[in-house]
């Protein structure tokens, strides 16, 4: 039978098939060939012995969270609690780009900001949007509801973030377990263990745990160039520029203006880690 895998608690994949649910053990053969199940994983199984015998080849991958087959990408952002993080949402929108599934922002917490802060972040939720992306608030249920229709969605960000509490906003049956950040760290305590997919609204979420660091992985530096969507937008006019420091270099003339500062700040801190590797 085919069916797609929707939970990985250790050893045991849940296969959904036809609205039924199997737990399926993946046999010798994954191990010995280093192919490791992961959650939206297409499979071939055995329905009687409770095996899984085959993966279907992926449309693209993460290795944190590990999904697979994935269509989009809310990328969970706190703006206070933990604090507002541009380098972590660049870094994030970066690789998700770059894996070809399109990045939602959708940032939390605006009630804990004062009237000035919030200015701070409406300035960055423009710019963001004039770039291209689409921007939320998770106050904003019923347009982000709609985004859920026909698609595979993941719910990824910095623990404590606030993934699960949206996802039981959306839908309070879920009771899926949420906590108080730690004061002391200011940062989350990985209360989501596991990846699970979820059918909301004729679509497929996932909530994730979430993470205090992530890394660029196999990516180049050139990758996460191109991952600036508007870099390219400046006709920089050499093909191969990396805009750093080359001289005539339409992005950098662009900065403070038409490229918000921070995120080419970003994108420099980037390759510069790249160089180290
Ligand atoms: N004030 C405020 N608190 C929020 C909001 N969203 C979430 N929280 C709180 O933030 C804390 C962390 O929320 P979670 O939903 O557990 O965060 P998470 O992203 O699922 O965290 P991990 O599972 O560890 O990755 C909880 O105490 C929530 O009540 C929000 O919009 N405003
Ligand atoms: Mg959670
Ligand atoms: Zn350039």
């Amino acid at each position: 039978m085919e069916g797609k895998i929707i939970k990985i608690i250790s050893n045991d994949c849940t296969v959904l098939s036809d609205n039924q649910r199997f737990v399926c053990k993946p046999r010798g053969k994954f191990r010995k060939s280093n192919i490791c199940p992961k959650v939206g994983d297409n499979v071939e199984f055995d329905s009687e012995n409770l095996y899984l015998l085959n993966i279907q080849k992926r449309k693209n991958e993460l290795i944190r969270p590990p999904v697979s087959n994935i269509d989009q990408a809310f990328i969970i952002t706190s703006v206070k609690k933990p604090d507002f993080s541009p380098n972590l949402l660049d870094k994030l929108l970066t690789i998700i780009t770059f894996h070809r599934i399109r990045p939602i922002l959708c940032f939390t917490k605006m009630d804990l900001l004062n009237e000035e802060e919030k200015e701070k972040m409406y300035h960055y939720f423009s710019y963001y949007r004039k770039i291209g992306y689409t921007v939320y608030e998770n106050t904003d249920i019923e347009k982000i509801i709609k985004e859920f229709d026909g698609k595979i969605s993941i719910f990824t960000g910095q623990s404590g973030a606030g993934k699960s509490t949206l996802l039981n906003r959306i839908d309070p049956s879920l009771q899926l377990k949420t906590d108080a950040i730690s004061e002391a760290l200011g940062r989350g305590k990985h209360t989501t263990r596991h990846v699970e997919l979820i059918s909301l609204f004729n679509g497929l979420v996932a909530d994730t745990p979430g993470f205090s660091s992530i890394s660029f992985e196999d990516m180049s530096k050139m990758d996460i160039r191109d991952s600036f969507v508007e870099f390219s937008k400046q006709n920089c006019e050499f093909k191969d520029c990396m805009h750093d420091r080359e001289e005539d270099c339409n992005v950098k003339k662009s900065l403070g203006e038409e490229i918000l500062l921070s995120r080419y700040e970003n994108y420099l801190k980037f390759i510069r880690e790249e160089n180290q590797k």
